[in-house]
């Protein structure tokens, strides 16, 4: 059986690298992605439907249901060519991206090869690896689980868990809003780290409530984390035993100095995070600091960031960087050297103009760079995705940044997360709906429990923390015609 890469090596070679050939056992060779009207890499939930199925006996090929879905993430694949491989016995599943249709998944006999990650893919995944542990070729269809859905790629929804220690030197996950996660006193201190649970345990409950894809972001590690103390290690360790879906984890991601004194590399780092459980990591601070050197530079790559390193290592889809812009109004497009936008939500002070500053340290310090600037070096340098926050939205609940989103899609050809503001379910619909973002993500909509929600806006009567589970969104975004990934129960 070969995985992804797996399913590649088994062919005769790929545009990635002409030079290599494949192993030869499946005739014909892989190409890239057409990135003119869509992202590269291709990830997220798509299909891998047969052409052959043995409905008299209700069997499905290596127990692959057309109505499931399966997390692919790639950038080469096998075109697919109506009836060539099945001319020479193989049995096909295909998948479809905008206008482009590829091999999903091939086999014959005892030879299984998947593009998508069965072991990343829920229970639908879970049925493929043992049908084919169990040798069992003709795998008898689950009808329970296998709702009929459209081809394609789904709409991405992704749980953001923030976990920091709280001052009893616990792991928690917490929220605020505008990245402050106090909760509010009238002391200058502030109150306590608001405590929402269990990272671990809420893990398990976004994956069971049907989440695509879980984040962790230790927003803390701006602190020097020492490498013998970790602490997102476990945290992966365990969700990975029972989560099965992509996990991301980000904070701390750079080359550090471990308490006795040795140098290590933020390769290392994403190794051990890797190792645990992890399939991206996710740059945050460390992005911005390499892109000043970059401008500096004159655009020249020094080819030893953490983004450079990490996406040479494990490929530029495992290298997630996170941005963490704030608005900076200006009455013009003259009053600054940064990238404006005319926005619809004018300023304080009635300015028709924006740009949005990057910042490092969680907010903390903001810097004299663009996100146009940071999204368009850290794509050359291999990031794969972009996980775009906003931290004038971060927790409001009012939405996500449309413009900031529309903005930033329009610079960059690798896939974004649109991220902070979401407080209601329509919320999706309205970010999917107007911008081409590639995924969303929600934090405290779905994470804060309906007492610890202070009261936001417009939405305060309306939205109670914790009123919306992930199932909510998705059966939103289904009602309105939005293609997700169908809820299959764990086997
Ligand atoms: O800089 O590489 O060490 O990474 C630190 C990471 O921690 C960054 O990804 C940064 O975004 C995150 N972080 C740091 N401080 C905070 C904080 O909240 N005080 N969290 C923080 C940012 C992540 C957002 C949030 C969305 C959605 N939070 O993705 O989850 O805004 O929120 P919402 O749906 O409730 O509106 P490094």
């Amino acid at each position: 059986m070969g995985i992804c890469v797996g399913l590649q090596a088994m062919f005769e070679g790929s545009a990635e690298n002409p030079v290599v050939p494949g192993l030869g056992i499946i005739s014909g060779c892989l190409k890239r992605f057409d990135d003119t009207n869509k992202s590269v890499p291709h990830i997220g939930w798509n299909s891998a439907a047969t052409s052959r199925t043995d409905s008299a006996e209700s069997r499905c090929f290596y127990g692959l249901q057309s109505g499931s879905k399966y997390y692919y993430v790639h950038s080469y694949a096998v075109p697919y060519v109506d009836g060539r491989l099945e001319s020479e016995g193989w049995t096909v599943a295909t998948a479809q991206y905008g206008n482009e249709k590829f091999v999903g998944a091939i086999g014959r006999g005892n030879v299984l090869a998947t593009q998508f990650h069965p072991e990343k893919s829920g229970a639908a995944g879970l049925r493929v690896l043992r049908a084919f542990l169990k040798d069992v070729e003709w795998y008898p269809v689950d009808g329970m689980s296998s709702p009929e859905t459209g081809q394609g790629l789904t709409r991405r929804i992704i749980a953001c868990l923030d976990v920091r220690a709280n001052d009893d030197g616990d792991l928690v996950v917490t929220k605020g809003d505008q990245y402050d996660v106090r909760e509010k006193t009238r002391t200058a201190a502030g109150g306590n780290v608001r405590n929402l649970g269990k990272p671990v345990h809420l893990a398990q409950k976004y994956y069971e409530q049907g989440a695509d894809e879980i984040t962790f972001l230790n927003i803390t590690s701006f602190r020097n984390c020492p490498l013998a103390d970790l602490p997102m290690l476990e945290i992966l360790e365990r969700t990975s035993e029972n989560v099965f879906v992509p996990l991301t984890v980000g904070g701390g991601i750079r080359d550090t100095i471990d308490s006795d004194g040795t140098k290590v590399s933020a390769l290392e780092v994403a190794t051990l995070y890797f190792q645990s459980g992890a399939d991206k990591v996710s740059i945050g601070s460390d992005a911005v600091t390499v892109t000043e050197q970059y401008i500096k530079n004159d655009h020249h790559l020094s080819g030893m960031s953490a983004i450079e390193t990490i996406s040479a290592a494990y490929g530029n889809q495992a290298v997630v960087v996170s941005v963490d812009p704030k608005r900076v109004y200006v009455k013009s497009p003259e009053a600054t050297k940064h990238h404006t936008l005319r926005t619809g939500h004018l300023g304080p002070l009635g300015e028709e103009y924006c740009w949005y500053q990057c910042t490092i340290k969680g907010g903390r310090e903001g810097r004299d760079i663009d996100v146009k600037q940071l999204v368009t070096a850290v794509e050359k340098m291999g990031a794969g995705e972009i996980l775009l926050n906003c931290i004038d939205k971060d927790g409001g609940n009012s939405g996500f940044d449309l413009e900031l989103i529309n903005d930033t899609k329009k610079a960059i050809k690798i896939p974004v997360i649109a991220s902070s503001g979401a407080g209601v379910p329509a919320h999706f619909e309205e970010v999917f709906g107007h911008t081409t973002t590639d995924a969303a993500l929600g934090a405290g909509m779905v994470s804060i429990p309906h007492r610890g929600r202070r009261r936001v806006g417009l939405t305060q009567d309306k939205f109670h923390r914790g009123e919306y589970s992930v199932k909510d969104v998705k059966d939103h975004l289904s009602s309105r015609g939005f293609l997700i990934r169908p809820f299959e129960p764990g086997i």
